[in-house]
Parts: C-alpha cells; structure tokens; sequence
C-alpha cells in the first residue's frame, strides 16, 4: 500500500472519545445535592499522606487537580469538602455508560472507568454520522446517569481523545481530517500520546516543542534518541495514529497464587495454603457471578522447577464442593511433600456465567481439617504477595 493511499484509508476512520467530567466528584455531587457548587475532593485524607483522586471543577479553579497531595490541595482551598471514593458506585455506572457503547457498535475499548474508545466506521446509526452518534451517547449518559460526558469525534484515537480534551466539561468537538494536521502542528510535545513527562523533557532538550517541530525532526535523529517509538511519533505529528479500537472481553481465567517466604514440606501447611487460595478463588468466582470448567494447580519446587496440573472434570466448578476434591487429586500428582515448594497457585479457566439461579454449594472441608482450626493455622511464613488479577483483557 503506498503512503497515500494507506493515509487515506486511516482517514475514512470515524472515532468516538467519551470521558465523564470530573467523574467521582461528579457522582459525589449528584447523590448529595448540598455538594453542587461546591469544591470537591475525592480521594485520600488532606491529614494524612494520601492524594487527589479527582476534583470538582469548582476545585479545580484553586489549582488543584488529580495525583496532587490531599494536604497541598487543602491549603489550596481550606473549605474544599475531602470525600473517600465510593468505587463500588462508580464502578457501576461505568458498568451503565459500557451498556449504552455496546448499543452503538462492537467495536468499544474501555480506556478507564469513565473514558471509552468507539470505532463507529461502519455503524448505520444515525446515518453514520460520528457526531450525531456522540450527541445521542453524550443524551442518554445525562439521561441515564444523571452525569455529564464530553466526547470528541475524529479520525483515529490520538485525535478523538485530544478532541475530547480540548472541549470540557459537556464538550462536542470534532476534528475533521482536513483540520488534523494543523491542529497537531501547535500541539505542545508533551501533550501526544505516549510522550510522558521525561520523554517531553527529552524532547524539550532536543529543541522538539510542538508537533511542528516533531515534524520536521528527520525520522533518523528521532530514531537515535528514541528508538522504536520514532515512527510512531512522527506519524502523531503528521496526525496519524494507527492504533486500531482494541474491544475488551472477560478475562478467560482467574487465578491467585502464593510464594512463601520459607519452602513448606509438611503436608498440613501445604494443604492450609491450599484451602486458603481455593477460598480465594471461589470468592473471585462468586464475584463475578462465574463457573469454571477447568482447574490448575502450580506448584514451584525450591529448586524453581514449576509444574501445572489441570483437571477438566466434566462438570461446573462454582464453590468449594467441587473445587477442593479436584484440588486434593491434583496435589497428589506432584511431589509435595517429598520436595520443598515454594509457590502455589490455582487458576480458573474455561469461564462460564454463573446464573442467578444456580446454588453456590457450602463449603465441604475434604482436607478433613475443621474449619475454626484451620482459619487459625495460618502459616507463619505466608509472605503478603497474594495476587489476584481481575478485569479484563484484551482481546489479542
Ligand atoms: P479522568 O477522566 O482523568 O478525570 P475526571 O473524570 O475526574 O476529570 P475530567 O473532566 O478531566 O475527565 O479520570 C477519571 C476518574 O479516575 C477520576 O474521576 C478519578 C480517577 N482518577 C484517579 O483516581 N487518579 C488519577 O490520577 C486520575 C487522573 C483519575
Ligand atoms: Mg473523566
């Protein structure tokens, strides 16, 4: 494909970036009416270490904005009123506004709680207009949220979010292929995407200050300093981005593991630990209102040869019924006890929707320890580094 012909296909694109304004401080406003107007701060305590989650537009008006410390943010304004996040609420509507994208296209990626990509290209809506799409999301969000989103309509991401950005808050802004390039000329470096503050003082220091300068830095120079990125700035400077809309789906596994500060050998500890994840893991099954119809059990020697054993064993595994039985058979088929371990995981995988109607089975203890004994044999050495990864992933 030659050059212009590939920039004219990347042209033909239609983005949609939506981002809610001032998204907790918002919500915070809208479900307690004595805070509109008011300067609100949501996130750690101004008498403790903790910082700017996010401000009230009011707030913002005294400088102060996110990741600032709490404590700089009430000298700023000592009458600012200091709110913990309430993620569970905001969670929800981002869960809400992730309904009405899906009504527009397939094509959604979910950059953070409150900010989305659509990639509306071939979407019938509104006769395809991106604008008129965006008006109508911008409606229904208000509608059915009570809540205020900008969106910017463009040809690719960069622009769309930058669109975004320029009109806050209740913002429509669009910027047309023809109008791209000029407005990426004037740009401030540290303004593109993927330049972080010390890849913008790279760039400062290289007399690169706007996107005009980008430009016009021969592609050889920007590679010596950057590297592989080199490309990709340039082609934000001529406002290309090729970045396709990535949609999300649910994660295909969960998973919880554990590394031991000290090996375990004894075969009570080892099952303690084990009891400990399954619990975990039911809990994140439960949560998301999940089955599995696979499970895996990790174990790492302390030589650090790890070994995974699965089982599929034909039915749902949604509590610990099923869970500890298979994970007893499963440790039988490696050598703990004989050898030290030091880490031990298991991972849920071939997901399937739990439904509201299917019973969560209580808990059977098949490790034959009772269960006060067992909350309280807690092995010393556990070291704190339980991970659980939830959310979602892209789709590859
Ligand atoms: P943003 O969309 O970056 O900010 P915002 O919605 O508060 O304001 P704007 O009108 O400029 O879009 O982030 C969304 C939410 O994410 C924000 O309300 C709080 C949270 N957040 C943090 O917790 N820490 C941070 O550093 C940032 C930037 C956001
Ligand atoms: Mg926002």
């Amino acid at each position: 494909m030659t050059g212009e012909r590939s920039k004219a296909v990347k042209n033909t694109r239609k983005m949609i970036h939506i981002d809610m304004d001032a998204f907790f401080a918002a919500v915070e406003q809208r479900d307690d009416p004595s805070l509109r107007g008011q300067p609100v701060i949501v996130g750690g305590s101004p008498y403790s270490r903790g910082v700017v989650a996010t401000a009230s537009y009011e707030a913002r008006q005294f400088g102060i904005h996110s990741a600032m410390p709490a404590a700089q943010a009430k000298r700023l304004c000592p009458h600012a009123i200091f709110l913990h996040p309430r993620l569970e609420v905001y969670r929800e509507i981002s869960w809400q506004i992730r309904q009405l994208f899906d009504r527009v296209t397939t094509l959604v990626e979910p950059a953070s709680l409150d900010e989305a990509y659509l990639d509306v290209t071939a979407s019938q809506m509104a006769h395809g207009s991106a604008t008129r799409i965006a008006e109508w999301l911008k409606q229904r969000i208000r509608e059915q949220t009570g809540l205020v989103a900008s969106a910017g309509v463009s040809y690719n991401k960069f622009l769309a979010k930058l669109a975004c950005d320029m009109d806050k808050p209740d913002g429509l802004k669009v910027i047309r292929p023809d109008q791209g390039e000029q407005i990426i000329a004037a740009l401030p470096i540290g303004r593109f995407h993927g330049i972080g503050r010390a890849t913008e003082a790279r760039m400062q220091a290289l007399g690169i200050h706007t996107g005009a300068d980008l430009k016009a830095t021969p592609v050889a120079r920007l590679q010596r300093h950057f590297g592989r990125q080199a490309s990709y700035y340039l082609a934000l400077a001529h406002a290309q981005d090729p970045r396709p809309v990535v949609p999300y789906r649910p994660r295909k596994s969960l998973g919880t593991q554990t590394t031991f500060a000290q090996d375990l050998i004894a075969m009570d500890d080892i099952r303690t630990e084990l009891i400990k994840l399954a619990e975990e893991l039911v809990d994140g099954l439960n949560q998301r209102q999940l089955c599995a119809l696979t499970i895996t059990l990790k174990v790492k020697y302390a030589d650090f040869t790890l070994i995974t054993r699965s089982l599929t064993p034909g039915y749902r595994i949604l509590g610990q019924t099923q869970l500890q039985p298979l994970l007893g058979s499963l440790l039988q088929r490696t050598n703990a006890g004989r050898i030290p371990l030091r880490l031990l995981g298991i991972t849920a995988s071939n997901l399937r929707p739990l439904h509201n109607n299917d019973p969560i089975p209580e808990q059977l203890d098949l490790f034959a320890q009772p269960s006060a004994q067992r909350s309280e044999s807690a092995h010393p050495n556990r070291s704190a580094s339980i991970r659980f990864d939830w959310g979602t992933e892209p789709v590859p």
